[in-house]
C-alpha cells in the first residue's frame, strides 16, 4: 500500500509538470479525493485573463501574471476547485484566485474582477 500510494503521488506530480510546461491536455490531478490537499501548503494570489472555458472538459485556459515563487507568466490549462466556476466565467474575464505551492494547475475560489 505504501509503495502504490507513492507511485500515485509521483504520477500526479508528473502530470502537473506537464501542464506547467504548456501541454494542452487537461490535468488528471484529483483534488477532491484527498490525494493532493491544500492543507499546510503555502498560498499565493493568482491573477490572470481567461482565454477559453471548456465546460465539457471542465477546464479553463488562462494567461496568468507572474506569481513569484509559484509560476512565471504563461498561458496554460487549469482546473477549478468548484464546478460552478465553468458556468460563471467566460473568455475575456479577468480573474483572481488562490493557488497553492505544489498544486500547479488548480485554481481555488475563482473570482471575476468586475
Ligand atoms: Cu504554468
Amino acid at each position: 500500500m505504501r509503495v502504490s500510494g507513492y507511485l500515485v503521488f509521483v504520477a500526479l506530480i508528473a502530470v502537473a509538470d506537464a501542464a506547467c510546461a504548456g501541454a494542452v491536455s487537461p490535468s488528471k490531478v484529483e483534488t477532491n479525493g484527498g490525494v493532493l490537499t491544500t492543507e499546510g501548503r503555502k498560498e499565493f494570489v493568482f491573477k490572470g485573463r481567461v482565454d477559453a472555458v471548456d465546460r465539457g472538459a471542465k477546464t479553463l485556459t488562462v494567461t496568468n501574471e507572474n506569481v513569484e515563487g509559484w509560476m512565471p507568466a504563461m498561458t496554460m490549462v487549469y482546473k477549478a476547485d468548484k464546478d460552478d466556476v465553468y458556468a460563471k466565467v467566460k473568455a475575456g474575464d479577468r480573474i483572481t484566485a488562490r493557488v497553492f505551492d505544489g498544486i500547479e494547475d488548480v485554481l481555488y475560489d475563482v473570482q471575476v474582477i468586475p
